[in-house]
C-alpha cells in the first residue's frame, strides 16, 4: 500500500461543491415533508452551506439552480457568500418545471418553446458572468412516454442546434456541462439517456463542452468506474454529480448504497488525471434528502467522498501494475482490495485537527446548536423546496 503520508498529502486537494437545493424540501412524488429550520431563500442556504464547509473544510463552493435562486444582484449574492467563507459555484439551468416545456424544450418541435428554452440558458450565461460562475450544467427532462409520440431523430437533430446557440454564447473561460440520464421523468425514451449521447452531442460542440456524469443516473449494475475511465481517456469529464441510489434516481447520500462503488469510481478518477488542484473535474454533490436533517447529510456525503478518496490514494500503483503485467490476477485484486479495507477514520480525524477543523464534523455540527437556532429563526415565509 502507498505510504499514509504521501496519501494524506494529497487530500489536501480535494474540493466538493455542495448543491442549494440540498437545504430545501424536498420528497418523492408522493409526499414532501417540510421540516423546521428549512431555509427560505438562497441566502439562508447559502449560510447552512457555509457550516457544512467550517466543519469539514472540504466544501469551499455552492451550486445555483435558476430559477430557484434567482436574485436581483448576483454580486451582492456572491459577496454574501464570501463573507460566510463560500463562493458562488456551478449554475444549474431548470427546463422541467414550466407548463410550456411539457413536450420538451431545447428538443421541442414548437419553435418558440425552443426559443424560450435557449433564452433561459442565456439568462443563465449572464448570470454566471455576474457570479463568476465557470460552469452552465444543463440536465434535459426531455422524452416521450410511448413509442411513436414523437421523432427521435428530428428532437436530437433540434437539441444539436439548440446547444450550438447556447454554446456560441458561453464566455471565453466558461463551460456547458450536459448531464445525461436514462429515464425519468420520460418513461419510454429520453432525449440525452447516456454518456455516448451527451458525449456526441458535446464533442460537436466545442472543447469548452463536457459530459456531467451523475451517478445516480445509470441502470442497476452499470460499471460507472468504467464510464469515468472513458470520459477522462477523451479528455471529455467536465463533472460529478455525486449521490447514491438503491433502485431508481433515489438521490440518496453519496457512498450509502455501495462505498465500494464510490471507492472505484475515485480509483479512475486518480487514475486518469480528474483528482486534485491541477485538474479541471468540478466533483459535486447533488442529493435531496427527504427524511434525514440536510446540513448533517451534506456533512456525511462530503465525508463519504474524502474516505473513499482517501482510501483510494492508497492503492499502490507500483505494485498493481507489477502484478498486472505478471498476469497475476488475485495479487492485482488483492492491492486493489487492501486500499478499499483500509480504515482511514482515525488518520482522518487526526488530519483534520493538525489542520484546525473538527476531528468528527458530524459531532461538531451538533454541539455548535446551529440546528437549534435556525429551527428558533426561520419561523414563518415559505420554506424552499421543489419549485420554490
Ligand atoms: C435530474 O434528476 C438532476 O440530477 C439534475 O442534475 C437536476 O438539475 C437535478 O437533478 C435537480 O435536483
Ligand atoms: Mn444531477
Amino acid at each position: 500500500m502507498n505510504d499514509v503520508a504521501t496519501a494524506l498529502g494529497r487530500l489536501e486537494e480535494l474540493a466538493i461543491e455542495v448543491p442549494s437545493w440540498a437545504y430545501g424540501n424536498s420528497g418523492t412524488r408522493f409526499r414532501v415533508f417540510g421540516t423546521p429550520g428549512t431555509p427560505r431563500t438562497i441566502h439562508e442556504k447559502l449560510a447552512d452551506a457555509a457550516m457544512v464547509h467550517e466543519v469539514t473544510g472540504l466544501a469551499p463552493t455552492v451550486a445555483l439552480h435558476i430559477p430557484w435562486d434567482k436574485v436581483d444582484d448576483y454580486s451582492a449574492l456572491g459577496e454574501y457568500a464570501a463573507g460566510l467563507g463560500v463562493g458562488l459555484g456551478t449554475i444549474n439551468s431548470n427546463t422541467f418545471q414550466d407548463d410550456e416545456y411539457k413536450f420538451g424544450s431545447l428538443t421541442s418541435s414548437d419553435a418558440s418553446v425552443r426559443r424560450r428554452a435557449v433564452d433561459h440558458h442565456f439568462e443563465c450565461i449572464d448570470i454566471m458572468h455576474a457570479t463568476g460562475s465557470r460552469d452552465l450544467k444543463i440536465w434535459l427532462a426531455d422524452g416521450t412516454n410511448y413509442p411513436g409520440q414523437d421523432d427521435l431523430r428530428g428532437r436530437q437533430d433540434r437539441l444539436a442546434e439548440s446547444l450550438a446557440e447556447i454554446y456560441a454564447r458561453l464566455g471565453e473561460s466558461q463551460r456547458l456541462v450536459l448531464e445525461y440520464k436514462f429515464f425519468e421523468p420520460a418513461f419510454y425514451h429520453t432525449d440525452v439517456p447516456d454518456w455516448g449521447t451527451s458525449y456526441a452531442q458535446v464533442l460537436a460542440l466545442g472543447e469548452k463542452a463536457l459530459v456531467c456524469l451523475d451517478t445516480g443516473h445509470h441502470a442497476p449494475g452499470t460499471n460507472i468506474e468504467f464510464i469515468v475511465m472513458q470520459l477522462l481517456r477523451l479528455g471529455k469529464l467536465g463533472s460529478f454529480d455525486f449521490n447514491s441510489r438503491f433502485y431508481a434516481d433515489d438521490d440518496l447520500i453519496v457512498g450509502a448504497a455501495d462505498p465500494f462503488q464510490l471507492f472505484r469510481i475515485m480509483v479512475e478518477v486518480i487514475r486518469g488525471g480528474g483528482y486534485g488542484k491541477d485538474s479541471e473535474v468540478a466533483l459535486m454533490l447533488d442529493q435531496c434528502h427527504n427524511l434525514e436533517e440536510k446540513i448533517p447529510g451534506q456533512i456525511r456525503s462530503v465525508l463519504n467522498v474524502q474516505e473513499m478518496t482517501a482510501r483510494a490514494l492508497l492503492v499502490d500503483r507500483e505494485a498493481l501494475a507489477e502484478a498486472q503485467r505478471a498476469g497475476d490476477v488475485l495479487a492485482a485484486n488483492g492491492i486493489f482490495n487492501d486500499a478499499f479495507y483500509t480504515d482511514v477514520r482515525p488518520i482522518l480525524a487526526q488530519w483534520r485537527e493538525s489542520r484546525g477543523l473538527p476531528a468528527d464534523p458530524m459531532a461538531a455540527f451538533k454541539a455548535s446548536g446551529y440546528q437549534k437556532k435556525i429551527n428558533e429563526d426561520r419561523v414563518g415565509g415559505h420554506q424552499a423546496g421543489w419549485g420554490a
